[in-house]
């Protein structure tokens, strides 16, 4: 179960996030409200809900679980690859907040870069994508600092997605939502795989929240898959995130 969840509202520079898609930039106002509409979501599944106030030097930053890990036993911050997002991972409010809940915070040191989309949690273990901005390095540290509080990690090789949870979620029972690369990635076959089509790719970035999936609007194929599954569904739109490559995970960290 998740008893807390962080966010950061987002800026009004999020225009200038940095994206891969050519869907046009975010308009900030309808950014707010669908930020407004997954705090509610959030809230509907019986977690604590900190908000934190928006960045404008960093137009990313909503994008919260990036810049940390959050465990049974501690967080750890991470250090983004992405160079405009690098002081994201240390800016005092996260701080705090993080204080507020762990007595233990460990951090990602240079040479490692990491970015927490791409570390997916199931149980004890983390899955740990080596993508253009998590590097072996940032990956061995993790391991290494999960490994001191008894908790396991291990590296998955990645060529398409931007993070391993762009195209997984884990649903918990051993449901695991997949899409593009890793339909066929050998180290998710022991799961019950729940194959995301093409069409609908986008829709594999899902949350389990307590009895809850948080499911983006208009993937109506993902959606109906996951209420097939006994799951009780939220739809959430974050069609003004999507133009910047982040989805319904990537807005939060949930403990
Ligand atoms: C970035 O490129 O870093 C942001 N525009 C999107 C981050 C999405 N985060 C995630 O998948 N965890």
């Amino acid at each position: 179960m998740f008893k807390n969840v962080i966010v950061r509202v987002p800026s009004k520079t999020i225009s200038e996030g940095l994206t891969s898609a050519d869907e046009g930039k975010p308009i900030y106002s309808k950014a707010l409200m669908q930020h407004e509409n997954y705090v509610s979501a959030l809230t509907k599944t019986g977690v604590n809900v900190t908000v934190l106030e928006p960045k404008d030097e960093f137009p990313d930053a909503c994008f919260v679980e990036d810049v940390a890990l959050c465990t049974s036993k501690c967080a750890i911050i991470t250090r983004p690859g992405a160079m405009s997002r690098r002081k994201e991972a240390a800016l005092p409010d996260m701080l705090e907040a993080l204080e507020n809940f762990y007595e233990h915070i460990e951090y990602i040191k240079e040479p490692g870069t990491i970015e927490a989309g791409d570390i997916m949690m199931v149980g004890d273990h983390f899955y740990i994508g080596l993508s253009e901005r998590t590097n072996q390095a940032g990956a061995d540290q993790m391991i290494q600092i999960l490994e001191s509080y008894g908790l396991s990690g291990q590296a998955v090789e990645m060529k398409e997605m931007l993070h391993l949870k762009t195209g997984l979620a884990y649903l918990e029972n051993n449901n695991l939502l997949v899409a593009g690369e890793f339909k066929t990635a050998p180290e998710f076959e022991k799961f019950n795989k729940i194959e995301i089509d093409m069409d609908e790719a986008y829709g594999a970035n899902c949350i389990w929240m307590n009895d809850y999936v948080i499911v983006p609007e208009g993937y109506p194929k993902v959606q109906e898959k996951i209420e097939a599954l006994g799951y009780k569904v939220l739809v959430v739109d974050t069609s003004e995130f999507r133009k910047i490559d982040g989805g319904l995970s990537c807005l939060s960290l949930r403990f």
